[in-house]
């Protein structure tokens, strides 16, 4: 069932205790925004433990300074960030899938998996967590407005992307006022990188080709190329938006080989190029300029089936 934020903070209020669910891959708005929520709901008494079916970065260390986050016993089960059931991952989708009692996402795309969810089109989860700890009457203190800070400059690659919307920077002001510190997330996020990353982006940057007058640019990574750089997945969060800065691209995409052998898709735009539409064709969604899918056939066959799709968009 779709609910507002009021209704939220109501079943909020039923529970004593929550696990809270991030999605697989992780990233900064599914951490921060699970990390707010349990930093404000200590401050209501509740007791939480934040989860996720991979693991999590030791970069996002900072989320969960001045909070512990030990294993509990917990009556209710709350999402943060997750579109669609699968991108809890295999094992917690085969667990915790079924018994979501609240899902809080910014997904348009969110396909409901929930007993309750709340989805409002934001810049990030984070700024529905923003608005749900308002509801609540909870203050934001520093350590909170440290984690929706990190969960929106996440979301929005810095505030440079077009959800950024003059409210994104009113709340941020905010977050700042409260005590943010922006400047270790910001430095975290987006300027520090590790010598296997860079590497491992050298490799990938070698791979691009691109298609349409120049207007779509496919860039893919291997498994290969991940044991050859040392890299991770874990610290390629921000590699998907490297097609779309070649001047012209408007249609940027990035194939990554999974452990299983399987292709992730993640397809970055500029208007008027809908990239949910596109990976919708192929089961996965997201937002207009940023989407996602996965293909399970060999790398030339997933280029194949992806430029036949934009193609029809492009002309
Ligand atoms: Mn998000």
């Amino acid at each position: 069932m779709r609910i507002t934020l009021k209704d939220c903070a109501e079943i909020i209020g039923r529970y004593n205790s929550f696990l809270i669910l991030t999605h697989a891959s992780p990233d900064g708005d599914t951490l921060g925004s699970a990390f707010a929520l349990k930093k404000a709901l200590e401050k209501l008494g509740k007791t939480s433990q934040v989860v996720c079916n991979d693991e999590i970065p030791q970069k996002y260390s900072f989320l969960w300074e001045g909070t512990d986050n030990d294993e509990i016993k917990y009556e209710a089960i709350i999402a943060v960030d997750i579109a669609d059931r699968n991108l809890l991952g295999e094992k917690f989708n085969g667990i915790y899938g079924d018994r979501v009692m609240l899902a809080i996402d910014h997904h348009l795309s969110h396909r409901d998996y929930a007993e309750n969810t709340y989805v409002c089109d934001k810049a990030a989860t984070a700024e529905n967590i923003y608005g749900l700890i308002n509801e609540l009457g909870i203050e934001i203190d520093s350590g909170i407005a440290t984690c929706i800070y990190c969960g929106m400059a996440t979301d929005t690659g810095c505030f440079l992307f077009t959800n950024t919307t003059p409210d994104t920077h009113r709340i941020a002001a905010e977050l700042m006022e409260k005590g943010a510190d922006f400047a270790i997330v910001n430095k975290k996020m987006f300027e520090t990188k590790t010598m296997s990353y860079l590497k491992l982006e050298q490799m990938a940057l070698a791979t691009v080709q691109t298609y349409f007058d120049g207007k779509c640019a496919i860039m893919h990574i291997t498994q290969d190329m991940f044991r050859e750089s040392n890299s991770n997945e874990g610290e390629c969060d921000g590699i998907a938006s490297l097609p779309r800065k070649i001047e012209g691209v408007q249609i940027g995409i990035t194939v990554r080989e999974k452990p299983n052998g399987a292709f992730k898709v993640s397809i970055r735009t500029v208007e008027p190029y809908d990239a949910a539409k596109i990976c919708a064709l192929f089961g996965g969604g997201g937002h207009n300029r940023a989407a996602g899918c996965e293909f399970i056939c060999s790398l030339e066959d997933t280029k194949k089936a992806l430029l036949k799709a934009v193609e029809a968009e492009i002309i």
